[in-house]
């Protein structure tokens, strides 16, 4: 995968991607990162590459020309015109699946905009896929371009170990992550969970699974509604249920939380276990 980058802000974006895993997969030629700084390609030749907006307004937006220039510099050098992706709150959000599809690209180009925007008639020219990371307002395009550039190397061979791959079939099914523990057993009071301990493989299957399926109802019942849910994970949900009711009953004033449950979780829950 080759990632290009045009930004105004290209040690921002050489300094986190040159860390951690995605740094060793550039270094091992797994990746390859080159970032083009917009500003290069001014139109005087000073280094300004805004101006005021027509029709008046605050802030200023970034020139089409510089942007086209770098652009149509770089693709002159590799000798294609891969997808460009530009990152703008107003595009479509960013998930696995547009992740999985972006991997099987060879070459992606990422444009990072900033100030109050972008001439609309740059974009409309060379870029093919605007995209967000999700429903909040950041100051540019750099984090999100690295967000998606992180998720998306997961996904090329050779970037991730095969230990580290491992970790990522467990989100695949559409549940999130269950608990992690790890030495001592026991840590400022708090017990490792003992079925962890016991060795049971098959019980420290089914508790993880559970935890999954506890943690996706919690946090993200959206998902779980879209999840493929087998006769075990049922019948814990509808455990889940049959706790809360115990609870009650033994109190009789419906305020006991029994296993915390709130309305809203145990609505979902009959909802779903009743399809
Ligand atoms: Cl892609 N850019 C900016 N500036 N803010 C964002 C975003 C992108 N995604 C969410 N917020």
């Amino acid at each position: 995968m080759n990632y290009y980058v045009l930004t105004l802000f290209p040690e921002m974006i050489e300094n986190g991607m040159n860390t951690s895993i995605i740094g060793r997969a550039i270094a091992g030629g797994y990746l390859s990162l080159e970032t083009v700084n917009i500003r290069d390609y001014s139109l005087s030749g000073n280094g300004r590459i805004d101006d005021y907006p027509y029709g008046g307004g605050a802030g200023m937006v970034m020139q089409a020309e510089p942007i086209c220039r770098a652009y149509e510099d770089l693709v002159q050098r590799i000798g294609k015109k891969p997808r460009v992706v530009y990152l703008t709150p107003q595009g479509r959000v960013f998930d696995q699946q547009m992740a999985e599809k972006l991997a099987r690209e060879e070459d992606l180009i990422f444009l990072c905009g900033h100030y109050e925007g972008v001439d609309e008639r740059v974009l409309e020219e060379i870029v093919t896929d605007h995209v967000s990371i999700g429903d909040y307002v950041l100051t540019g395009g750099e984090l999100p371009a690295m967000v998606m550039m992180d998720s998306i190397a997961r996904m090329v061979p050779g970037v991730l170990s095969n230990q580290e791959s491992g970790q990522y079939e467990s989100f695949q099914d559409g549940l999130l992550e269950y608990p992690q523990y790890s030495r001592p057993e026991e840590w400022r009071g708090k017990q490792v969970p003992p079925v962890l301990l016991s060795g049971h493989h098959g019980n420290v299957d089914r508790w993880r699974r559970d935890q999954s399926l506890l943690r996706t109802l919690r946090n993200r019942p959206e998902l779980l509604a879209r999840a493929e849910l087998d006769k075990k994970d049922r019948k814990y949900l509808q455990s889940l249920l049959d706790e809360e009711e115990a609870a009650r009953d033994a109190d009789g004033t419906g305020c006991v939380p029994g296993n915390g449950l709130t309305e809203e979780e145990k609505k979902f829950l009959t909802k779903l276990l009743a399809i």
